[in-house]
């Protein structure tokens, strides 16, 4: 019998074996490495050749991955576009390779016909639910309310849609003002960085909403490092739910979380199996997730996957 999860090299078709070719963005935060293990662990449960190539965050290096998997004639490509345009041409390139190709975790700007399905989380959704929380907060104020916000990679879909959908909602309550907003890039590095020089530019700071954990986890070092208490002096709301990230909502520095589930592998597989079949999968397919609070933290943190 054939092994499942043989080397599997050439197209993989030969021997019944399925070959994937997978760009991920990169290792940038905690909610990557969660993804891409998910990915890694699927490919091997279902018996898919994984060839997994790591970007370091750079639009070049993902597209020189889907290049070579184009030569390696993999079965199916996936990947997870690190900013949304400058894809057309190396998509053409597949389609005209007979290649089907997946979108994960993030979206694109070119045309939907060169690829087969986007799965991944509705981020306009997840700014939105983000907004909602803060508004409900202040709803009785009639202060103002100075939020500085640190966006996700520039160009990238999650820092665009969860800035859009957060602005959209927070527009509300007019005392509600987002002071300052600028990338983090999705590191701790730089969040920590960027939230020293906002500090220092304003001393009315009353929230900060961070487009993931990682970069909400570097602020809050330099909240403290200013003397502030992050959750109290500054109100803190970020995206992912990873493990680092709600356990500074338990211990309440951080005060709501928006889950964005990086637990895509499962459906990625399923997905590659039916396009490789040539069966029919849907178009769009939006990860399902929650949000957090405090209390909700200490409750479910013991049992929490990533
Ligand atoms: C969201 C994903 C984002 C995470 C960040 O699906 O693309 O990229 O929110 C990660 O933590 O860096």
């Amino acid at each position: 019998t054939l092994t499942a999860c043989g080397s599997g090299s050439g197209s993989g078709s030969g021997s019944g074996t399925i070959t994937l070719g997978f760009s991920q963005v990169g290792a940038e935060s905690g909610w990557r490495t969660a993804n891409t293990k998910s990915i890694q662990e699927a490919a091997k449960a279902a018996g898919i050749d994984l060839k997994f190539s790591d970007a370091q965050q750079k639009q070049e290096n993902q597209i020189a991955a889907i290049r070579s998997f184009i030569k390696q004639r993999v079965d199916v490509i996936a990947f997870s576009p690190v900013v949304v345009t400058g894809w057309d041409a190396v998509l053409k390139e597949a389609k005209a390779a007979g290649i089907p190709v997946v979108l994960t975790d993030r979206a694109v700007d070119s045309d939907p016909s060169l690829y087969v399905t986007f799965l991944g989380s509705d981020f306009v959704e997840e700014g939105r639910k983000a907004g909602q929380w803060l508004v409900d907060q202040y709803k009785d104020t009639r202060e103002p309310v100075n939020i500085v916000q640190l966006e996700g990679t520039v160009g990238a879909a999650p820092a665009i849609d969860r800035k859009k959908g957060f602005e959209e909602v927070i527009k509300a309550n007019p005392n509600m003002k987002v002071i300052a907003s600028q990338s983090g890039d999705f590191t701790r590095a730089k969040g920590k960085e960027v939230m020293q020089a906002l500090l220092k530019a304003h001393k009315d700071i009353d929230v900060l909403y961070a487009h993931n954990d990682d970069m909400g986890l570097g602020a809050i070092q330099a909240i403290e490092e200013a003397g502030l208490k992050p959750g109290q002096d500054i109100k803190i709301i970020t995206v992912d739910a990873v493990r680092d990230g709600m356990q500074a909502l338990a211990d309440g520095r951080i005060n709501f979380i928006v889950e964005c589930n990086p637990l895509l592998g499962d459906q990625l597989m399923d997905i590659v199996k039916k396009v490789h079949a040539g069966e029919k999968v849907d178009r769009r397919i939006v990860t399902v997730e929650t949000v957090f609070d405090q209390a909700k933290a200490r409750e479910v943190l013991p049992t929490r996957k990533y």
